[in-house]
Formats: C-alpha cells, sequence, structure tokens
C-alpha cells in the first residue's frame, strides 16, 4: 500500500476508533494479560541481517534488492560477534522495563534461530536461511540466550514475527503496495502451514510472553486474492492455533489488522486521543528507526520519552521503546544514553508508572497527565505553574498528604474547596521533565461529582446582537455555562479594551468609541474556562436627531442649571432614557411613558454626559454638559 493510502486507512481506522471509543468503556482484563497490563513499560528490538546493511529493516524493499542480491551481500554478511545478551537485558532493567520482545523474523524473511522448516531456505534451495545456518555467526543461539538473560532480570521474553516475508519461495515483493504477491493460491496455503510450524518451533522452545505480529497489512475480510492473500478467517486460525499451543501466550492485533482480533492494540509511533475499549500499546523508536539505519541521528530526548511514556500510562497504554542493535550486536551509544537517562527518571518515579492505570479524570490538564492506583494519584508535572498553583479537580477519596516522588518526606500544603484541589508549589521544578505528585488517598482515586465544573460557557448578545452604537450605545450580554447543571455557573465580565467599551459586573456592555473588541466572561469556579465574543462598535445613528420613525426630540434647556432636563417627543414615543458618563458607563436610567416629560439630573455631578433616547426600533443621542 503506498504511504498516502495507507496513513488515510489509519487515519479512518483511528476515528473509527475515537467515535468508538469516546464512551471511554472501562474493560476487564484477563488473568493471564495482568503482568502485561500492569508492566507499563517494555523494550521493543528490531535486530536481523538488516542491521548488517544499517539502511533499516526496510532496505530489501526500498533499495528494490532482488532476493538473491539481498541473501549473499546482506543477510550472508551478518555476524552479530558482539551481541551480549546480559548487556541487553541489563539495559532494560536499568531503564526500567518489564518485557522486551525482539523481531524473531522481520519482512525480510531471514530467522534469528534455528529453523527446521525446509521451505526457508535461500534462493538455491541449498541453505535455511537463518542465522545459524546462512552465517558464518556460529550456532549460538541469540534467542535463547537473550531469554535467558531476560529471566535472570526479571523481564518476560517476547518474539516479534512478520507474516508476510519478502525471502520466501511463496512470495515476491509488491513494488506497489509493499506486500508481498502470491505465487499461487497452493503457495499460499503452503505456507501459511509452514508458517505455523515455525510458530509451533518458536512457542514451544521460546515459550515468548507475547507474540507480536506484523506484517499483515491486508484488510481482507472475504476471499483470499494473490496480492491480498491474508484474509480475517487466517488471522482469526492463528489466533485460536496459538492458544492451542500455549494458553497464557498474548497475542496482538496484527493477526490481521483492524478487525479487533488478538489481545491488545498496537497504535504505531501513535498515541491514541482517548483510553481505547482494550488494552493497547504504542510502539515508538527513539530515533526514526526500528531497524539499525547508520545515518539516523535524530534522537528524541529522554524527556520527550518519558513524558510520552506517561501520556500513553495516563490513557491506559503500555509503551513499547525500541532499539536497533548495530550488526556486530553491539546497541548504538546513543540509545544506550537516552535509555540510561530514562532509568535515572524511573529509578525514581516508577511507582507512577508501574500498575498504574489511567487518569480518573474527563479531561486532560494543561500542565501533563494523572495516573492512578489504590491509594494514590500521581501527577505528573511537566509545565510548572507560572503562579506557584497547581490545581487539581477534587477527588471523592480523603487525601491524607501531598508529596513528590523526588522528595518523599516533604508535605506539600494543599487546599480542597469549589471543586479543586490546589497544591501550593515551590518555585522551581524539582525534576523539570517530569515532577511527580503523590495524592496520597484512600481507596481508588475518583473525580469527585459533587462539584460539576464549567466546561463551555457560550456567549450571546440580546437579540443576537454583535454590534452596538458609538455613542453612548448598549448592549445586554448573557453567558450560558455548560452543563446546565454546573454547581457555580456565574461568570465575570472582561473586555480587551477599555478605550473602546466597558462592562459591568451583569454583562451591560456599554460603547465609548468605535472599534472592535473581544468580551471575555470567565467562569468563577477556577476552571479556567472561558467564552469569547467579537463585538463591533460603530456610528449606528445619522446623529441629525432624527428617528427613523420620523419622531423628532427636543431637550431644553442644556444644561439646565436647575437641574432638570424638559423633554419633548413628537411622533412615537422612545421607550428607554439612559445617560451615559463620559467613560460610556450609564449612571442614570429612566423608563418614558410620556411624549413630553421632565428629568431630574441634579444628582450628576458636573461634566459631559451623553443622553440616549431609544426603542427597539431607533436610537436618539445628545451630548449633554451639566454645569
Ligand atoms: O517493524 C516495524 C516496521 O518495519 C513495521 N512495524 C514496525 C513495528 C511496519 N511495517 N510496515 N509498516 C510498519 C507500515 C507500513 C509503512 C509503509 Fe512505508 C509506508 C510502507 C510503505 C509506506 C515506511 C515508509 C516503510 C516504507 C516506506
Amino acid at each position: 500500500m503506498k504511504e498516502h493510502s495507507y496513513r488515510l486507512y489509519a487515519l479512518i481506522i483511528l476515528m473509527i476508533q475515537i467515535s468508538i471509543h469516546a464512551s471511554k468503556a472501562q474493560y476487564t482484563i484477563p488473568p493471564r494479560m495482568e503482568w502485561w497490563y500492569e508492566a507499563r513499560f517494555g523494550m521493543f528490538i528490531h535486530f536481523g541481517s538488516y542491521s548488517y546493511l544499517g539502511h533499516g529493516e526496510w532496505a530489501f524493499s526500498e533499495e528494490n534488492w532482488t532476493k538473491s542480491a539481498y541473501q549473499t551481500q546482506v543477510s550472508a554478511n551478518f555476524n552479530p560477534s558482539d551481541f551480549n545478551a546480559g548487556t541487553i537485558a541489563r539495559l532494560a532493567k536499568n531503564a526500567g522495563m518489564k518485557y522486551l520482545v525482539i523481531t524473531a523474523k522481520h519482512h525480510e524473511g531471514f530467522c534469528m534461530w534455528e529453523t527446521d522448516v525446509q521451505s526457508f531456505k535461500d534462493i538455491t534451495g541449498t541453505t535455511m536461511y537463518d542465522l545459524p545456518d546462512y552465517t558464518a555467526f556460529g550456532t549460538r543461539d541469540i534467542l535463547q540466550e537473550l531469554k535467558d538473560s531476560c529471566e535472570a532480570q526479571d523481564i518476560k521474553f517476547c518474539l516479534y514475527y512478520s507474516i508476510l516475508d519478502w525471502n520466501h519461495s511463496s512470495q515476491e515483493i509488491n513494488r506497489h503496495t509493499y506486500y508481498s504477491n502470491m505465487a499461487s493460491e497452493s503457495a499460499r496455503t503452503d505456507y501459511i502451514a509452514d508458517m505455523k510450524v515455525q510458530l509451533n518451533e518458536l512457542i514451544t522452545r521460546y515459550h515468548p510472553a507475547v507474540m507480536w505480529f506484523d506484517g499483515d497489512w491486508t484488510y481482507n475480510a472475504g476471499s483470499p486474492t494473490l496480492s491480498s492473500w491474508w484474509t480475517k478467517s487466517d488471522g482469526e486460525d492463528l489466533y485460536n492455533y496459538l492458544r492451542s499451543l500455549d494458553t497464557a501466550v498474548i497475542i496482538n492485533e496484527r493477526v490481521c489488522r483492524s478487525f479487533s482480533l488478538g489481545d491488545f492494540d498496537c497504535p504505531e509511533k501513535e498515541v491514541p486521543d482517548t483510553p481505547l475499549n482494550r488494552p493497547w500499546e504504542t510502539c515508538q523508536t527513539m530515533n526514526n528507526s526500528w531497524g539499525y539505519k547508520i545515518w539516523d541521528q535524530n534522537y528524541k530526548t529522554p524527556a520527550t520519552l518519558i513524558r510520552e511514556m506517561v501520556k500513553v500510562v495516563s490513557r491506559d497504554g503500555n509503551y513499547l521503546l525500541n532499539i536497533g542493535p548495530k550488526g556486530d550486536g553491539t546497541v548504538p551509544e546513543q540509545s544506550v544514553k537516552v535509555l540510561n537517562q530514562i532509568g535515572e527518571w524511573m529509578a525514581v518515579n516508577s511507582e507512577s508508572i508501574y500498575a498504574a492505570t489511567r487518569s480518573p479524570f474527563a479531561s486532560e490538564p494543561v500542565w501533563g497527565y494523572y495516573t492512578k492506583k489504590p491509594g494514590k494519584l500521581f501527577a505528573h508535572v511537566f509545565e510548572w505553574p507560572d503562579n506557584g498553583i497547581l490545581k487539581i479537580p477534587s477527588l471523592v477519596n480523603s487525601i491524607k498528604k501531598i508529596y513528590t516522588l523526588t522528595e518523599t518526606t516533604t508535605s506539600i500544603s494543599f487546599a480542597d474547596s469549589n471543586g479543586y484541589i490546589r497544591l501550593s508549589l515551590p518555585d522551581t521544578a524539582p525534576d523539570p521533565m517530569n515532577t511527580v505528585f503523590v495524592l496520597d488517598v484512600s481507596g481508588i482515586p475518583e473525580a469527585s461529582s459533587e462539584f460539576i465544573k464549567v466546561t463551555d460557557i457560550v456567549i450571546t448578545g440580546e437579540n443576537g446582537a454583535k454590534t452596538i452604537d458609538t455613542y453612548g450605545g448598549s448592549l445586554q450580554l448573557s453567558a450560558t455555562a455548560y452543563p446546565l447543571d454546573a454547581t457555580d455557573n456565574t461568570v465575570s465580565w472582561t473586555v480587551s479594551d477599555t478605550n473602546v467599551a466597558c462592562i459591568d459586573a451583569e454583562g451591560l456592555l456599554t460603547a465609548k468609541q468605535d472599534g472592535t473588541i473581544t468580551v471575555t466572561a470567565v467562569a468563577n469556579d477556577e476552571s479556567d474556562i472561558r467564552g469569547r465574543l467579537r463585538i463591533t462598535i460603530s456610528n449606528q445613528t445619522t446623529g441629525d436627531q432624527q428617528f427613523r420613525d420620523q419622531t423628532t426630540v427636543r431637550i431644553f434647556p442644556n444644561p439646565n442649571e436647575h437641574g432638570i432636563l424638559n423633554i419633548i417627543q413628537t411622533g412615537k414615543p422612545k421607550s428607554e432614557l439612559v445617560i451615559y458618563d463620559i467613560y460610556g458607563c450609564p449612571v442614570m436610567k429612566h423608563v418614558i411613558s410620556e411624549k413630553s416629560f421632565s428629568f431630574d439630573i441634579s444628582s450628576l455631578s458636573t461634566g459631559f454626559y451623553t443622553i440616549r433616547i431609544s426603542d427597539d426600533a431607533s436610537v436618539f443621542i445628545h451630548k449633554l454638559i451639566k454645569s
């Protein structure tokens, strides 16, 4: 499949998944998966004959190698004589990883163990296409070495296996789909049968805790064709076969992509926006490559990787972080460095990762992520709040104390009111990558629903209006806070430019001069939620003191020394009189009931005012100097 169509597919599938999973359904973990669900952090190892070439595991396809040239110039030269299983297992252990998945066979078809399945040969048909038989490496069994070293470190040993095989005599690379074409239906049947025998070898010899499949990229729910030869029912059959060999082995979804087969989803280099409806694992590279690529020095920082792992766990996933050893079996220096730095963080903070599950809250904070476990809520702070206060939504649980994993004996002071727990923080972050706060609570942390917070605010103008008159015009705004049953749905109003307009506590906006402003309503419940509306202020009146309905207004004398305005209207009388000060704020109001009336302004201090007489249809504006 071409890259763009592959991505499109992935996007569509992701969108479907997001809509399905929006409900954030909880799931139960079968007992055989408990260790995996609690492990949270594992090591992926891409190691194969491609590691010798150092152009990544896709070189066979990307560089258009023929089978024979690839076999003799790449695979035959692979000699990982410096492969040290102990070193790798310790590296994983120090980084805090609990399981390890190594490629037994990638798409290139080269087998990392001594297979006895006769069809997995080189092109001459004389030599088995595996590490002990096809190379000068000798008879060492590196999968067994690694399994033993993992066991010594209490790390679960797991295997990766590619369903598609660019080398096998049944298949040729399809240069358009990047998948492979089967030679015939019988070749397909034979290959699948042989593949199962290989998997039987792997399961019975190495007892992998996880079988991690890949190279399953047809979405074929129907009958096989020669180019789309792997189908959903093949995937189901493969799953059942493995389950019959080993009741405990955990199998990923890629026994056939995107039919939700297998035991867990595995988004590649991606983190779903919300928890999925079953267990999942994000696999990620440290640089841009899975298999060793000589020129790829584009390493992510330890902080980036730690933060992504935390994001994954906060959404209830596992994180499988890759290394790509070189052809000689050694691990690239930079990978070692990054893993050791992650290990330093894990040495202090792993309690917030192992057996930790997703955030108890519906939304994620701006400063980082939450993870939780019985008795503890972990707040992972990436961005240190400027104001020295960390706000966490209140819990139903009582809080015994709060501290950081960097300094467990120092209690952090806090207050819990109006739906938020507020922690008083030191000026600087103890760990700029991620400081983890522990809220020591009774029971499983659960968001309190007693105080329902505002999640959205919508502002509307009276009668839908978004413009007002320049000269003393005003507009009543209202803010609706959602959800409608929010405990405190009141707001505070502000305007972006107080030279242009002012707003009172009730949302009455009054113009001062031409301009465009943004009115903001901030929720008073400290949720930091705000609604915004742009308002245009311009001169809508003609200024000739004539109403559009031919009504005229006369005000005399002006100003009145005795503090009385005499107002005479002709035509249909207006309904309201408002007097504004020079700041545009209303200072007096009067409901008009007669065409001609007097109005007492003696209480006004001396100065300039605007008189506005209006009804729904039109406005009359008059300047007043009170002396
Ligand atoms: O083993 C690693 C990848 O080699 C394997 N999965 C991870 C764990 C993988 N194989 N295929 N894919 C992932 C997805 C296919 C991506 C492709 Fe492309 C995009 C194939 C063609 C376009 C990447 C870019 C590979 C070749 C060009």
